[in-house]
């Protein structure tokens, strides 16, 4: 098929200019498993004239800005996204193999971001601090400068719009490296900041290997702030990265989210966030449910409510719009079969379909309903990121928390109860960063600061509290008699 882009996407952008790259990397279609466009490899150099860049942009056009001004530009850049929306979901849908109502959800989200961050701007503040007498004392929130961002393939214009938004509203120069299985709308996105009038250099988007392209932003000395989302063992590399140049990391890093379903759940209002959040996206989302635990007196009707929804769900092309889409690629499809084959001594309690339309070559799989698992397994304990959740039993309150805290992870959790006082309770037990009670994500929220504790990382994202993260805190301190 011919891919519906407006621009040229071997191209990158540095210093305002789209600049032909070195070499090229294939783009595959998911859905289909078929090579439907070229994008640019970026490498070290290219990296480098990125970073220079930026930093020219911070001394420049971009630098003089107020903070007003830099709103308005995201402001102008959030219309864009909203004008061109049915082209980013289609780009993103194809590049991802995301069904297309997600991905237009995604547009949504990335024009709120850009809006929120625009109106946030000019209203991050210092503080004027009681001091002794002869002088006045206050501080002030100033970019870090160059901050480097490193996105994956799951979510790339929502991960884009809640760093990339956030480090421009605080006046940091972006050198944003999306990630090689899905790269199109970062550079749509770009194409998008240049129009709505964003100085050369602010933003730069140098598409590339992780190994490549990623390693060398994330181990220039150009770089103030690195922002990372993706796996363990990289955020591992870009932790050691940073801490050669001695600069902040942001890191998130993916999860073992549980939900957690006690007696006086509304099952009723619960059931859809049980699913939903485990198959979303094909369940390759940092914050999916992959855990459900469930008090033993409603176990077996929550497996059988769950089971009838997982007989529904079909897996199909993007563009069809179905429950699911296919996983990103071949190698995540063989990841997550190799866990699924991990459940030969549980029960599979309900399978979904794969669409008679989807063509073999793409990477379909099976939506599956695991029952009859405990906290220790190793379906419980680690990442599967495809379309696929466990349901574990628990007798008392302790337990649910003993089993919920006791991964290496601890991004999001959920509680499911009718009773206040638990709900508050278990929201200070919980080891997460982010806890929903009889809610899953809020609709997204992009108002909520969001990261993790242990292994998902730290730092935080999304909200006003990102800006703080993308801001250096200078104290000034004046003595005057
Ligand atoms: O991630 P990678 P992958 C998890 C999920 C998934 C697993 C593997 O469990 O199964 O990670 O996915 C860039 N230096 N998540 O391999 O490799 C890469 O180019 C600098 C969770 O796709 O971490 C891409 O831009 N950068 C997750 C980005 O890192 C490097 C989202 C992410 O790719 C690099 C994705 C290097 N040496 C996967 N190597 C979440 N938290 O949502 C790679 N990259």
């Amino acid at each position: 098929m011919t891919l519906p882009l407006w621009f040229d996407p071997t191209e990158m952008l540095i210093g305002g200019q789209w600049l032909p790259a070195p070499d090229r990397l294939p783009v595959e279609n998911p859905s289909t498993g078929q090579e439907m466009a070229e994008i640019g490899r970026a490498g070290a150099a290219e990296v480098d004239a990125a970073v220079h860049a930026a930093q020219d942009a911070l001394e420049g056009d971009w630098g003089a800005l107020t903070a007003a001004e830099r709103g308005r530009v995201l402001m102008r850049m959030s219309q864009l996204v909203l004008d061109n929306a049915e082209a980013l979901a289609t780009a993103e849908a194809l590049d991802v193999g995301k069904p297309l109502s997600q991905a237009r959800a995604d547009v949504t989200a990335l024009a709120r971001y850009l809006e929120f961050y625009g109106g946030a701007a000019d209203k991050v503040m210092g503080e004027t601090i009681p001091f002794q007498n002869g002088y006045t004392a206050y501080t002030l929130r100033e970019p870090h400068g160059v901050t480097g961002h490193i996105v994956p393939w799951n979510y790339p214009m929502q991960i884009i719009g809640r760093s990339v938004g956030a480090a421009l509203a605080m006046g940091n120069a972006a050198v944003l490296k999306p990630a090689e299985e899905a790269s199109l709308t970062a550079l749509a996105f770009a194409r998008i900041a240049t129009e709505a009038g964003l100085p050369p250099g602010a933003l730069n988007v140098v598409p590339g290997l992780g190994e490549e392209a990623g390693a060398a932003l994330s181990g220039h000395p150009g770089v103030n702030h690195l922002s990372f989302t993706g796996s363990v063992g990289v955020g591992q590399m870009i932790q050691t990265a940073a801490a050669r140049n001695v600069v902040p990391v942001t890191l998130e890093l993916g999860g073992k989210s549980p939900q957690i379903v006690f007696q006086d759940a509304d099952l009723a209002r619960a059931l859809p966030f049980l699913v939903n959040a485990g198959i979303q996206n094909a369940g390759q989302t940092c914050s999916a449910a992959s855990r459900i635990l469930v008090e033993r007196s409603r176990y077996d009707e929550v497996v059988a409510l769950m089971a009838a929804r997982y007989k529904t769900l079909i897996a199909g092309p993007a563009l069809s719009d179905l429950s699911l889409g296919p996983l990103i690629s071949a190698r995540q499809k063989e990841i997550v079969e190799g866990y699924l084959a991990l459940a030969s001594d549980l029960e599979i309690a309900a399978l979904g379909t794969i669409s008679p339309d989807a063509p073999e070559t793409g990477h379909y799989v099976t939506p599956t309903l695991i029952a009859g698992g405990h906290g220790d397994h190793r379906l419980a304990q680690e990442e599967i990121f495809g379309p696929a959740q466990l349901v574990i039993p628990f007798d008392t309150e302790e337990e649910a928390i003993a089993i919920a805290n006791g991964t290496d992870y601890g991004l999001v959790a959920a509680v499911w109860s009718e009773s206040g006082p638990r709900t508050m309770r278990m929201a200070r037990k919980l080891r997460a960063g982010q806890v929903f009670l009889n809610n899953y994500g809020a609709g997204g929220g992009v108002e909520l600061p969001f990261g993790g504790t242990g292994k998902s990382g730290h730092g935080r994202e999304k909200g006003f509290e990102a800006l703080y993260g993308f801001s250096a805190l200078k104290t000034v301190a004046a003595w005057h008699g």
